[in-house]
């Protein structure tokens, strides 16, 4: 028999896949919150029924989308951190790990947003790819610290997140051009800074972030613009250390080109056509192409970002559920 899962476990979990909630360190927040009203809500009268039910609720959380290791490292951290003997205890040591990751979550974005602050001068332009609470966590810092900075967001097709950047942006008060994707490298001559978030960064400093992000970094090497990338501890992608290698997502055609589009544009049947559409959500960029990673605990250069994972993450191993 199938353990039961909250229905607001699999409503979190459609939101995830269908990116109403999306982002990172916004996913993790999500699955830990999930966890948090499964422990509450669950009708299991025994402690084993009762574990059963959260390892289902994180394996259906899990199976979302496969690139942020926000949400592993989320469900990882309440599941390994629940102790109690009765199903009483367990309920709340549940809500009490989720809690207590949230608070550490916000606490970290604060504190790395500060970090990040501080490569920010006075008059400076950022260029910003997708929509990362990150990376913005350094612009609002800097503009709490009475700096101006102005920005130049590059529109993000498909899903167009560079839009919720620009409107965060401007709810600051900051200057803002959006640009298409295509423009990128004509106004990073204008740009002090490009600045990213990551879904995942990999033992040897690579980056996995939104689609875009490598071919960017190239472009600002070659004009020589600083790559700064805003990722909090929980980005370190601990399975990488033992030589996995991160799963990159395919989206859904539609999302870069729908029937009805393809109908509008040619008057034919896209299918029909034989047209293959590629939709990958997030690319690789090598540490080479990174100037600094930003964290909580102070920036790294890529190449020893290494040395931090092993100190937070250790041997940490094996599916989020096995605990
Ligand atoms: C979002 C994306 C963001 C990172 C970091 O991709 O690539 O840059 O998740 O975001 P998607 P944050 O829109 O496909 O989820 O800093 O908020 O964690």
């Amino acid at each position: 028999e199938q353990p039961d899962v909250a229905p607001v476990v699999e409503a979190t979990a459609d939101d995830i896949a269908t990116m109403e909630i999306r982002g990172a360190a916004a996913i993790g927040d999500a699955a830990a919150e999930a966890l948090a009203i499964q422990a509450e809500r669950s009708d299991a009268s025994t402690p084993t029924a009762f574990r059963d039910q959260l390892r289902a609720a994180a394996r259906e959380l899990y199976e979302t989308r496969p690139t942020a290791v926000s949400l592993p490292n989320a469900l990882r951290y309440v599941l390994r951190g629940i102790e109690g003997e009765t199903v009483p205890e367990l309920r709340e040591s549940t809500i009490e790990q989720a809690r207590e990751f949230q608070a550490d979550l916000e606490q970290a974005q604060e504190r790395l947003g500060e970090v990040g602050a501080n490569r920010l001068r006075d008059g400076d332009v950022v260029m910003t790819h997708c929509h990362s609470t990150d990376a913005l966590s350094c612009v609002e810092a800097a503009l709490d610290a009475g700096k101006h900075v102005e920005a130049i967001v590059k529109e993000t097709r498909p899903r167009k997140q560079g839009h919720i950047t620009a409107e965060q942006l401007r709810e600051w008060d900051v200057p803002v051009t959006l640009v298409v994707d295509n423009a990128a490298r004509r106004y990073l001559d204008d740009a002090d800074h490009v600045l990213v978030g990551a879904d995942s960064i990999a033992a040897d400093g690579s980056v996995i972030n939104k689609i875009g992000t490598s071919g960017l970094a190239v472009n600002a090497r070659e004009r020589g613009v600083p790559v700064m990338v805003a990722a909090q501890t929980i980005k370190l992608h601990p399975d990488t250390m033992t030589g996995h290698t991160v799963e990159i997502e395919m989206r859904d055609e539609s999302e870069v080109l729908s029937e009805t589009e393809y109908a509008d544009i040619t008057g034919g049947d896209r299918a029909d056509d034989g047209l293959t559409v590629e939709n990958p959500a997030f690319d690789v960029t090598p540490p080479r192409h990174v100037d600094a990673i930003v964290t909580e605990r102070g920036q790294f250069p890529p190449e020893s970002i290494v040395t931090l994972m092993r100190e937070l993450f250790g041997e940490t191993t094996g599916e989020p559920w096995e605990v």
